[in-house]
C-alpha cells in the first residue's frame, strides 16, 4: 500500500479522499490555491502545498505545479477527485511518466472514453447496448448523412465526439434542417474542442438518466455496484440523485450490470468507473463513460456498504478486489441532495461567509462537506458546498429522513438551494419516482431549450 498520496482537488471531495487515506493508514498531501489557504481540509492534511493563485487555470489545473508538489513532498500516488484534472489523459500520462501512480484508469483508457465516438464503438464491441445511431463519426458526403438520418428516423441528435456532459449537441427534427445543423455542430465542435468530428443518434424524447457504478482491478476482476438515477437535473447540473433507480427490476439491473462489468474485463479497465445510460421504455442505451469518482458516489456506498474511494486506492496500489459480485448486496434506498451556495430559484451563485452552519444527523444521515461556521465560500469555484445523503430501508423512509434532515439544516450568511430541495422532497411526481431528465426544468417553468 502507498505511504503518501497527493490529493489534486479541493472542497468536499478533497476531504472525502483524505478520510479514505487516513482509514487506510496513508499520509496525505493537500494542494491548494491562494483562495483555499485557510480551508479546514488543508489544515487537516499531513502536509500542504500552495500551487498557485485563486483561478483554477493557474492552480488546480496547473499540471506542472501539481506534479512538482508531488515531487517535493515525496508522494507516491495522485488522487484527482472529480472535475479539474480527473479526466485529463495528458495529466494521467504525465503523472505516470514522472514516476507516480495515477489513481484512476490508464491514460489510454481516459483518452478512449474522452472521445465519445471511440467510447461508444468500444462499448458496442464489448456488448453494451447503445443508442441507435451512425456507425462512428459522420463523413463529408451530404447524401450519406441524409440517408443515415432517414435510416435512424427523426428526431435525431448531432453530438460532438469531443463533447459530453451536454456540451456540443443539437437536436434535428426535419430533413430540411439536417445538413445546416451538422455543419453548425461541426464548426462549434472545432472551436470548443479542437475536434470537428460529430456523430448522430436517435433523439430520445423523455429518457431517464441512469448510470451504473463499476470497480475493476488489475487482475481481471470487475464488479458492478448497481445503478443511480440522476434524472433530477437542471442545465446538465445534477440536483438530486438516488440509488437504486425507482422501478428497475432486479433482473434488469443484474443484466445491464453484468454487461458493464464484462465490458470492463474486456477493455482491461482499471479503477472506479461509471457507465452513463439513457433509459426509456424499459431499455438501457449507453451514451458515455466517466473514468473518475463521481459527486454522487455516496448513494452507492450507502446501499452497498462499499467505500468506493478506498477501493480506488487499493486497485491503484495493485491489490485484488476482496469481494466478488455474489458478495455484493443492495440494501435499502439512498438519496443525495447537492447543497449549493446559490439562490434557490434564480441559481445565481452566492459566495461569501457562512455565519450559521448547523448540520442534521441521526441514523442513516450522512453529510459530506468541507464547510463550517465562519467558512468563506470563495467565488472562484463550483458552488457546491456539500452533500446531504440519507439511507433508509425503503425509498419512502429515505425520503422521510431527507425531509427531516433538510428541516434541521440551517445555513446562513449565504443563499443556498436548501429551499429548492425541501420543495422537491414534497413534490408528488418525485414521490411516485421515475421522472425524466426534463422534469425539474419543467417544474421550474424554465422550459430551457
Ligand atoms: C441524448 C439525449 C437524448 N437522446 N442523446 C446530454 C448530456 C450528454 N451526456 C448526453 N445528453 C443527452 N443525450 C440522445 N440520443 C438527451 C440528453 C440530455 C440529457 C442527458 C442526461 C442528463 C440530462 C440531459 C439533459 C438534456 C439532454
Amino acid at each position: 500500500m502507498f505511504e503518501k498520496i497527493l490529493i489534486a482537488n479541493r472542497g468536499e471531495i478533497a476531504l472525502r479522499v483524505q478520510r479514505a487515506c487516513r482509514e487506510l493508514g496513508i499520509k496525505t498531501v493537500a494542494v491548494h490555491s491562494e483562495a483555499d489557504r485557510e480551508a479546514k481540509y488543508v489544515q487537516l492534511a499531513d502536509e500542504s502545498v500552495c500551487i498557485g493563485p485563486a483561478p483554477s487555470g493557474q492552480s488546480y489545473l496547473n499540471i506542472p505545479a501539481v506534479i512538482s508538489a508531488a515531487e517535493v513532498t515525496d508522494a507516491e500516488a495522485i488522487h484527482p477527485g472529480y472535475g479539474f484534472l480527473s479526466e485529463n489523459a495528458d495529466f494521467a500520462e504525465r503523472v505516470e511518466q514522472s514516476g507516480f501512480v495515477f489513481i484512476g484508469p490508464r491514460a489510454e483508457t481516459i483518452r478512449l472514453m474522452g472521445d465519445k465516438v471511440s467510447a461508444k464503438e468500444a462499448m458496442r464491441k464489448a456488448g453494451v447496448p447503445c443508442v441507435p445511431g451512425s456507425e462512428g463519426a459522420l463523413g463529408d458526403d451530404p447524401e450519406e448523412i441524409l440517408r443515415e438520418a432517414k435510416r435512424i428516423g427523426y428526431p435525431v441528435i448531432i453530438k460532438a465526439a469531443g463533447g459530453g456532459g451536454g456540451r456540443g449537441m443539437r437536436v434535428v427534427h426535419t430533413e430540411a434542417a439536417l445538413l445546416a445543423s451538422v455543419n453548425m455542430t461541426k464548426a462549434e465542435a472545432q472551436g470548443a474542442f479542437g475536434n470537428p468530428m460529430v456523430y448522430m443518434e436517435k433523439f430520445l424524447e423523455q429518457p431517464r438518466h441512469i448510470e451504473i457504478q463499476v470497480l475493476s482491478d488489475q487482475h481481471g476482476n470487475a464488479v458492478y455496484l448497481g445503478e443511480r438515477d440522476c434524472s433530477m437535473q437542471r442545465r446538465h447540473q445534477k440536483v438530486l440523485e438516488e440509488a437504486p433507480a425507482p422501478g428497475i427490476s432486479t433482473r434488469l439491473r443484474d443484466k445491464i450490470g453484468a454487461r458493464c462489468a464484462d465490458a470492463c474485463r474486456r477493455i482491461n479497465y482499471r479503477g472506479a468507473g461509471t457507465f452513463e445510460f439513457l433509459y426509456e421504455n424499459d431499455e438501457f442505451y449507453f451514451i458515455e463513460m466517466n473514468t473518475r469518482v463521481q459527486v454522487e458516489h455516496p448513494v452507492t456506498e450507502m446501499i452497498t456498504g462499499i467505500d468506493i474511494v478506498q477501493e480506488q486506492i487499493r486497485i491503484a496500489a495493485g491489490e485484488k478486489l476482496t469481494f466478488r459480485q455474489r458478495d455484493i448486496e443492495f440494501k435499502g434506498h439512498a438519496i443525495e441532495c447537492r447543497i449549493n451556495a446559490e439562490d434557490p430559484y434564480t441559481f445565481v451563485p452566492s459566495p461569501g461567509r457562512i455565519t450559521t452552519f448547523h448540520m442534521p444527523g441521526g441514523p442513516g444521515v450522512r453529510v459530506d462537506t468541507h464547510a463550517y461556521q465562519n467558512y468563506m465560500v470563495p467565488p472562484h469555484y463550483d458552488s457546491m458546498i456539500g452533500k446531504l445523503i440519507t439511507h433508509g430501508a425503503t425509498r419512502e423512509q429515505a425520503i422521510a429522513k431527507m425531509r427531516i434532515a433538510l428541516s434541521e439544516m440551517a445555513v446562513e450568511g449565504i443563499k443556498t438551494n436548501v429551499a429548492l430541495h425541501r420543495d422537491l422532497l414534497a413534490d408528488a411526481a418525485f414521490h411516485l419516482g421515475g421522472t425524466s431528465i426534463h422534469y425539474l426544468e419543467q417544474k421550474l417553468g424554465l422550459n430551457s431549450k
